[in-house]
This record gives structure tokens, C-alpha cells and sequence, in this order.
């Protein structure tokens, strides 16, 4: 008896820090059910979503058909491939959204981005905003003397 009792308290722990992790994961599947084609409105798809730090988009499509580039807003506007972060071709890609900020992604392949719109822009909040201030972006205990700029000014390219 005395021994199932000391174990429900550590199980409890447990959940109390492993499920919010899990629930704070989120994996969007782009288009749902259509996935990554031609014909597809991604600004609509996008539009009722909020994703987050540590959020996952998955690009399902037919290898071969359609790619996945993930390019700056000026290769978003005119579907310019070049710089870019890496063509990804497998059909099943997974890109974890790793830092807060707009994201733009299009399809290198023939005329579907400037033609058919294949393209996707999404801006990833931060993830302190759902989780308990266990870490609380506010440190540096002797900084109060000087009026140094926070740090959260920087914004790259986000416009
Ligand atoms: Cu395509």
C-alpha cells in the first residue's frame, strides 16, 4: 500500500511535464487532405491557424510532382527560387518551425507557383506565450543601471 502510494505523486510529475510538451507540438498537415498541389488556396488554409514555435508543417504531395522551397518574401512574391533554403523532393517533408517570424514556402516545380499559386506564407509566434513563464525572457539582474534596448527588438525582415 505504502509503496503504491509513493508512486502516484512521481507519476503525476511526469504528466504534469511531459503532456503539455506534447500538446504544444503541432503538426499541420499544408492543404490537409488536398496536401501540396496546384488548385489549392493556402492563404485560406492558413488563415484560421496559429502556429508556434516548435510546430511542424508536413508537405504531403507525389514525389516527383511538386517541391517544396522555402525562400525569402521577395522569392514568395515572384516565385524566385534562387536564393532559397534548400530544395526539399520527398513528398513527405517535415520542416519544424524552429524560430518565430514569417516563413515562406513555394513549389519550384514548373509554372505552379507563378501560374497556380503553389505557395504557402505563414508567421510562427513564439512558444513562451502558451507555456508557464518557467524560463521568463526578463534576466540580467544588474542591467536595470543602464537603459539597454530589449532584447526582442529585433525583428528580421518582418514586414
Ligand atoms: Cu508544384
Amino acid at each position: 500500500m505504502g509503496l503504491i502510494g509513493s508512486r502516484v505523486p512521481f507519476v503525476f510529475v511526469i504528466a504534469i511535464f511531459i503532456l503539455p510538451a506534447v500538446a504544444l507540438a503541432t503538426e499541420y498537415v499544408v492543404g490537409d487532405n488536398d496536401g501540396w498541389t496546384i488548385g489549392v488556396d493556402y492563404n485560406d488554409w492558413a488563415v484560421d491557424k496559429k502556429f508556434y514555435v516548435g510546430d511542424v508543417l508536413v508537405f504531403k504531395y507525389n514525389e516527383g510532382s511538386h517541391t517544396v522551397i522555402k525562400v525569402n518574401g521577395t522569392g514568395f512574391a515572384g516565385c524566385i527560387t534562387s536564393p532559397n533554403s534548400g530544395v526539399l523532393t520527398s513528398g513527405d517533408d517535415k520542416i519544424t518551425l524552429l524560430t518565430p517570424g514569417n516563413k515562406w514556402y513555394i513549389c519550384g516545380v514548373s509554372n505552379h507557383c507563378s501560374y497556380y499559386y503553389q505557395k504557402l506564407t505563414i508567421t510562427v509566434m513564439p512558444k513562451t506565450m502558451m507555456w508557464p513563464p518557467a524560463t521568463a525572457p526578463a534576466p540580467a539582474p544588474e542591467a536595470g543601471i543602464e537603459p539597454s534596448q530589449p532584447a526582442s527588438v529585433a525583428a528580421p525582415g518582418s514586414y
